[in-house]
C-alpha cells in the first residue's frame, strides 16, 4: 500500500469521526436510574497505543469494583473524531462519556490548564512523578470543572516529546523559522516563537497531511503516537529536544458523572486514578522502547539537539509570563519546587 493510501485512510478515519459523533445525539448511558449503564468512551488510536490500554484497563477495573451493571463502547482509530472534538463533546455531555486528552486541547474552555503540559514544565521522570503524586494541579482541576464541566478522574502520559521533521533539526539555527504545527493553547505556539521557530495551531488529524504537502515541515509528539499514527512516513527525523514529559488526564463529562448511581461514581474514581497509575507506568516504560522499535525498522532517524540547555534557558520568561498571566504564579513556583 502506498503511503497515499494509508493516508487517505487514516485522514478519512479521523475527519469523519467529527461529523458521525455530532449526529449521535442519544445520550450514552441508557437510562440514569436504570440498572443497565453504558459509557462511550473514544480513542484516536487503535488497541495497541498506550491511551487505548488504559482506557480498556480504566473499563476492567470498574466492572471489579462495581456489582451493578456497566458496559463500555470504547471506539477507537478516530472513529469518533479528534481531542478538540472530544472536549466539546465532553462539555455539551453528548457523543461520548469519557477520553484521554492534552490538557492543551481544553484551553478553549479552560485557559489554565494547559500549564499541565507546557514545554518543559518537567526537569526529568522522577519530577514529572512527583508533582503527579502531589495535589499541585489541583486548582486547574478545579477550573476545567467549573468552566467546562469535564472531571478528571486520573492522569496518564509519560511519554516524551521531541520535534518530528521532514528535514533534519541540529540546533537552533535549523530551529529559526522552521514551519512547525503545535497543539491549540497559546502557550505552546508562545514557547517555540520564543525558540525562534514558526509555529502555527492545526488539528491533529490535518498534521499528516500538511507535511506531505509541504506547508509545514514538521510539529513535536511523542513516540507512541508517531508510531501508531505512522507519522514516520512523512516526518522521519527525529530531534531529542525532549520538551515534555506528557501529562494526559483521564477525562469523563460532569453530565455523565452526575448521572451515575453513588457506588458506580465511587469505583469509577478509583479506577480513574488506577487506571491513570497503569497507564503512566506503561507508556513511560515503553516511550524509548518505541523510539528504538522505529529506529530499528529504518523508519526515523534520530539526533540529539545541539544546546539544550540553551532552550530552557528562552523559554523561562514565557513560561513566568503565562503563570502571571492565568495567577498561577504560585502554582508554578511550587511545581518547580519540588
Ligand atoms: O499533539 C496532539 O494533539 C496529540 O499528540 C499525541 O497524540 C497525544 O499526546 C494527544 O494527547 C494529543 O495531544
Amino acid at each position: 500500500m502506498t503511503n497515499f493510501a494509508i493516508l487517505t485512510k487514516a485522514t478519512a478515519r479521523l475527519t469523519m469521526g467529527a461529523a458521525l459523533a455530532a449526529g449521535l445525539s442519544a445520550i450514552s448511558m441508557t437510562a440514569a436510574f436504570a440498572q443497565d449503564v453504558t459509557l462511550r468512551g473514544a480513542s484516536m488510536f487503535d488497541d495497541n497505543h498506550a491511551f487505548t490500554k488504559t482506557m480498556r484497563k480504566f473499563a476492567e477495573l470498574v466492572g471489579e469494583n462495581y456489582s451493578g451493571s456497566v458496559e463500555f463502547d470504547l471506539r477507537l482509530n478516530g472513529e469518533l473524531g479528534v481531542e478538540k472534538d472530544y472536549v466539546n463533546f465532553l462539555q455539551q455531555g453528548v457523543a461520548i462519556d469519557y477520553t484521554i486528552m492534552a490538557p492543551s486541547n481544553m484551553a478553549k474552555f479552560a485557559p489554565a490548564i494547559p500549564l499541565m503540559d507546557m514545554p518543559f514544565l518537567f526537569r526529568d521522570l522522577d519530577h514529572w512523578n512527583k508533582v503527579l503524586a502531589s495535589d499541585a494541579f489541583g486548582p486547574l482541576e478545579a477550573e476545567l470543572e467549573q468552566n467546562a464541566d469535564i472531571k478528571i478522574i486520573g492522569y496518564t502520559g509519560g511519554g516524551v516529546r521531541n520535534l518530528v521533521s521532514s528535514e533534519p533539526i541540529a540546533n537552533l539555527a535549523d530551529l529559526a523559522g522552521h514551519k512547525m504545527r503545535v497543539m491549540g493553547a497559546p502557550i505552546q505556539a508562545q514557547t517555540f516563537s520564543a525558540l525562534t521557530a514558526a509555529p502555527s495551531a492545526i488539528a491533529y488529524n490535518e498534521v499528516y497531511n500538511a507535511i506531505q504537502s509541504g506547508v509545514i515541515s514538521g510539529f513535536e509528539n511523542e513516540a507512541a503516537s508517531i508510531q501508531n499514527l505512522k507519522f514516520y512516513e512523512v516526518a522521519p527525523h527525529i530531534t531529542l529536544t525532549k520538551h515534555t514529559i506528557t501529562v494526559r488526564p483521564i477525562v469523563m463529562s460532569g453530565k455523565t458523572f452526575r448521572k451515575l448511581p453513588e457506588d458506580l461514581q465511587a469505583a469509577v474514581l478509583k479506577a480513574g486514578k488506577e487506571a491513570g497509575a497503569f497507564g503512566r507506568e506503561l507508556e513511560s516504560r515503553e516511550d524509548g522502547l518505541k523510539l528504538q522499535e522505529m529506529l530499528d525498522a529504518g523508519q526515523i532517524q534520530v539526533q540529539e539537539f545541539e544546546g539544550r540547555e540553551k532552550l530552557l534557558e528562552m523559554v523561562v520568561p514565557v513560561q513566568d509570563a503565562f503563570a502571571a498571566d492565568i495567577e498561577a504564579t504560585d502554582l508554578l513556583a511550587n511545581v518547580r519546587g519540588m
